[in-house]
């Protein structure tokens, strides 16, 4: 990359093969070529709008937030050295961007179009959280070039570590430690000072055989991957969709800059391609299913009539049990009476009682 990121980024040079140095000279491009090896290239600028932080944005990036962590250099909390001295920054940190919590953003459901229309040639992903996959993108069509939380092992004797334990340590931010060995365990995210996945360098010649490439949410400062976009062959139009210009992206003639935020971006080229509603149901189809369909929500009254059939409810079953009460209580009190009468040699009946149990007296009489 160090050769382009020193040129000087002129967006206003004609271009040589698109119409158009815009979106929709992109999508022209795509329809009228009939584009189908697409390489997209993305970092966690297109997880954000899931809630997930990236690195480096000022005052919402995680680097600026971790203060509380008390580290020297924020980076270090991805540092293989840092992280045998000390790992619990890194296992506070994951608590917050394990998989599980996110749901993809449009940006991952424009990639899974891609794929879907039959276009996408590679997805290479800076990102640890498993999005795209999310998505719907087939495994074998990712490059996780920083790896993932997907497995975990020690650091020292490279055990597999259990899946469950790993969940609930990081659910507790606790740190793991192996069953085999004293060592640390860490999930199978690339640290700096360790090497990248070999996918990642059994794929990296196919964005040179890309007929289009796709760059967003990144900010192209960590390399090997940095270096990706410049593997692209001239004349073939590589697209930037990101809040900054970053890595000389805007620098050859078929370059497409566009700053803002990427789902407008990906919405914006969806429907220059005529895929808008596609995307939008696809992006729908991401969306976790309801616990359980509650129904339409229920109005004042209606709650309002709840509350009075429960509590009618309540006193009926109340009064239902006063009710075979009395009459057990009748029952017995009616026996003993007879007893007492015969013994004193009354007639039958329950008269004798008004004056012990009135209302009962009462009740007689009016039943
Ligand atoms: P970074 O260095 O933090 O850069 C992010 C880039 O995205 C910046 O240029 C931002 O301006 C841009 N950006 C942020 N939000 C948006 C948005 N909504 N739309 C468009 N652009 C946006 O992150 P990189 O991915 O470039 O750095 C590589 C690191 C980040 C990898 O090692 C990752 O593992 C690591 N990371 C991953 C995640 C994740 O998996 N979601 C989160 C945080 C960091």
């Amino acid at each position: 990359m160090g050769n382009e990121s020193s040129t000087v980024v002129d967006d206003s040079t004609p271009p040589s093969v698109l119409e158009a140095r815009t979106l929709e000279g992109v999508a022209t491009y795509i329809k009228e070529r009939s584009v189908q090896r697409v390489v997209v290239m993305v970092g966690a600028g297109i997880s954000t709008s899931a809630g997930i932080p990236d690195f480096r944005s000022p005052d919402t990036g995680i680097y600026s937030n971790l203060a509380h962590l008390d580290l020297t250099d924020p980076e270090d909390v991805f540092d293989i050295s840092f992280f045998r001295e000390n790992p619990r920054p890194f296992y506070a940190l994951a608590r917050e961007l394990a998989p599980g919590q996110f749901r993809p953003t449009i940006a991952h459901s424009f990639i899974k179009l891609l794929y879907d229309k039959g276009l996408l040639m590679k997805h290479f992903s800076q990102n640890i959280d498993c999005l795209e996959r999310l998505a719907g993108l087939p495994g074998d069509m990712i490059v996780e070039a920083h790896g993932s939380f997907a497995t975990q092992h020690c650091i020292d004797c490279k055990a597999e570590y259990p899946e469950d334990r790993m969940k609930a340590a990081i659910a507790k931010g606790e740190v793991p430690y192996c069953l085999k060995c004293p060592g640390l365990v860490k999930p199978d995210i690339v640290f700096f000072g360790e090497a990248l996945p070999a996918d990642f360098f059994e794929n990296r010649d196919l964005p040179g055989q890309a007929d289009l490439c796709i760059v967003m949410g990144t900010s192209l400062t960590v390399q090997p991957f940095a270096s990706l976009p410049g593997l692209v062959g001239e004349g073939v139009p590589r697209v930037l969709i990101n809040m900054e210009r970053v890595g000389g992206l805007g620098s050859r003639p078929d370059d497409v800059v566009v700053l803002g935020d990427c789902d407008t971006g990906v919405r914006k080229l969806a429907r220059a391609l005529g895929w808008g509603q596609d995307l939008e149901e696809l992006w729908e189809s991401t969306k976790p299913e309801e616990v359980q369909e509650q129904g339409p929500p229920r109005t004042r009254e209606e709650k309002l009539q709840d509350e009075v059939d429960r509590l009618t409810e309540e006193v009926d079953r109340t009064l239902g049990i006063s009710t075979a009460y009395e009459q057990r209580v009748r029952q017995h009190l009616d026996r003993q009476a007879t007893d007492k009468a015969k013994a004193a040699g009354e007639t039958e009946g329950v008269g004798g009682l008004g004056h012990v149990f009135p209302h009962l007296a009462r009740a007689s009489e009016e039943r």
